[in-house]
């Protein structure tokens, strides 16, 4: 059975407005694109991407900055029915060579800029097509794809196809390729556009501010997939900048973003409740959003934001409700389809209000790491629930509390940072016995890391020069804030690194 419906940007076409001449998105450069705009453009994109006569489930792996042609070739990926893999832009030479590895990628595209070390990788690990694309409309993609119809018959894809790849870690550090479906993420979308009460354009419409990094879940798949099923306009900023949001909020109704962008735009004294007085709803996710930043932003906007939680695998789990109590310190109650248990160290079920392992299934639950089956079995239990790694309890009521995780992960302005990763990357290091990196409170980034290294031998290490080391080498906003340089490191009865008494010893809260 064929259904062309399942293929995801069937239904989120759907939800265009009748008139496509509309505006759908205007950038912070100035630039308006209507619906139609979008309709065609991804139209010429995917039929470049067709003329490539690529594999089924062909991978497109894409490292750019954000720009509304970024979009485009995410939404010409799911017509053409390959597998979109979006990649963080601060990703250095070894991070990329090691996605690309993995992926196999039957396309790359990067930034001109960057395309010869990209390239290089590419070329080496087998990839055929390297194309560029730049954020001010330039690159070999859109050369390419100017040739190309501007109409395109979207390619059937069926609910448990796979559209897209994420790499997120786990407890090893070692990044694994968390593959959605179709079917997880419209899903998800129409979930989302019900509980947070999209109003559609015979309503007044809605008007999202997008600030986030487009290479992610939160950015990607909640903003995006939320603004594009609700036929919504997206004012589009580049980056985050809590000036320009401030001065878009007369002309918007929604805004998401991590507690990092809440405390910053808290810093701005222009914002007001006057100013939020146009918005309908602000909401956030991705870490933990402090009571204080919660209860401040009641005080300086008269708005509550809504707390929600989700996965890389999962995409949303839970989420205040929009009508009813927004629980300041919760992360809301189970979206509707997805259930969610707490269980002890036996694998029992516990009581409301006890601490343990958040579990959950649903639709949107993922469809398995990309070429690790056994990493994916260990994942789930025997019924069929994923094991998120969150550490939470659960109130009568069914509100959810993250207290903590059991995967060793530090979430850094809302951007996953793995001790693991960089303690191998450290130990590497000339002159280093072992080391330890742990997640301390941090005031505008909310957590960050501090590494601590143990020299060998008649070494004497610089804690400078062992940050310019890993800033040369990994993602910066992976690089600790602090180091320090140790004879030992605390261990248990049973030589495990107490990683709870370094946070107490370097936790220090730090300044933004
Ligand atoms: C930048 N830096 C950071 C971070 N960002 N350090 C730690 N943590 C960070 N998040 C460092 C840079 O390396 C640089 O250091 C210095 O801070 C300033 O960098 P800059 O680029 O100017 O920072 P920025 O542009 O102001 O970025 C801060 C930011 C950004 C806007 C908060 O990190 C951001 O957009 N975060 C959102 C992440 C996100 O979308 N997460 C969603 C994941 P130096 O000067 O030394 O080089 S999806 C997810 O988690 C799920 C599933 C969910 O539930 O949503
Ligand atoms: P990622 O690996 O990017 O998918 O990040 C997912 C992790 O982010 C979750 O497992 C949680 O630990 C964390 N997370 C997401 N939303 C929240 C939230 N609202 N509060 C606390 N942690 C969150």
């Amino acid at each position: 059975m064929t259904n062309p419906s399942s293929n995801l940007y069937t239904a989120l076409r759907r939800a265009f407005p009748a008139d496509l001449e509309h505006t759908a998105i205007e950038t912070d450069s100035g630039l308006f694109y209507t619906w139609r705009d979008l309709e065609s453009g991804t139209a010429m994109l995917a039929n470049f991407l067709q003329s490539l006569d690529l594999p089924d489930g062909a991978r497109i792996a894409v490292q750019v900055e954000k720009s509304v042609e970024a979009l485009m070739l995410y939404l010409a990926t799911l017509r053409a029915g390959y597998v979109f893999l979006p990649l963080n832009t601060a990703y250095q030479s070894a991070e990329m060579d090691y996605f690309i590895q993995d992926a196999e990628p039957a396309v790359v595209v990067c930034s001109a800029a960057n395309f010869g070390w990209v390239s290089k990788l590419a070329f080496r690990a087998g990839t055929p097509w390297v194309f560029t694309l730049n954020d001010d409309r330039s690159g070999s993609l859109l050369e390419r794809a100017a040739h190309w119809p501007d109409q395109h018959q979207v390619v059937v894809r069926q609910a448990d196809d796979v559209a897209v790849i994420i790499y997120t870690s786990g407890t090893t550090g070692r990044s694994k390729g968390a593959m959605l479906t179709h079917g997880n993420m419209l899903s998800n979308a129409l979930v989302l556009k019900d509980y947070w009460g999209w109003r559609s354009a015979a309503e007044g419409g809605d008007v999202l501010i997008h600030a986030l990094p487009i290479f992610h879940v939160h950015g990607l798949f909640v903003a995006i997939h939320g603004a594009l099923i609700n036929g919504s306009k997206m004012i589009w900023c580049a980056k985050f900048d809590p000036r320009l949001v401030l001065r878009k909020m007369p002309e918007a109704t929604v805004f998401m973003g991590v507690p990092t962008l809440y405390v910053r735009l808290l810093a701005e004294p222009g914002l007001t409740p006057a100013l939020a007085s146009h918005m309908r709803l602000f909401i956030s996710g991705s870490a933990p959003l402090l009571m204080d930043t919660f209860e401040a932003w009641q005080q300086r906007t008269g708005h509550t934001i809504l707390e929600r939680y989700g996965m890389s695998e999962t995409i949303m789990l839970t989420s205040n409700p929009y009508v009813g109590e927004r629980r300041g310190g919760t992360v809301g109650l189970p979206l509707p389809g997805v259930s969610l248990r707490v269980v002890g160290g036996d694998g029992r079920m516990l009581a409301p209000g006890e601490i343990g392992d958040i579990q959950v299934k649903g639709p949107n639950v993922f469809a398995g790491y990309w070429r690790m089956p056994e990493k994916t079995a260990q994942e789930f239990t025997a019924d069929g629930f994923f094991k998120t790694g969150d550490v939470g309890r659960q109130a009568a009521d069914g509100y959810v509390t993250i207290v903590g995780r059991s995967k060793d992960l530090i979430i850094s302005g809302g951007y996953n940072v793995y001790p693991a990763e960089l303690e191998s990357v450290i130990n590497d290091l000339p002159g280093v016995a072992e080391s330890a990196v742990v997640g301390v409170p941090h005031a505008d980034f909310g957590e960050v890391g501090v590494a601590v290294v143990v020299p060998r031998a008649g070494v004497s290490l610089a804690p400078a020069a062992i940050l310019a080391r890993l800033k040369a080498s990994v993602a910066n906003y992976k690089v600790p804030k602090q180091c320090f340089v140790v004879t030992d490191l605390p261990r248990n009865t049973m030589g495990k690194v107490q990683k709870n008494v370094l946070r107490d010893r370097y936790g220090v809260t730090q300044g933004g």
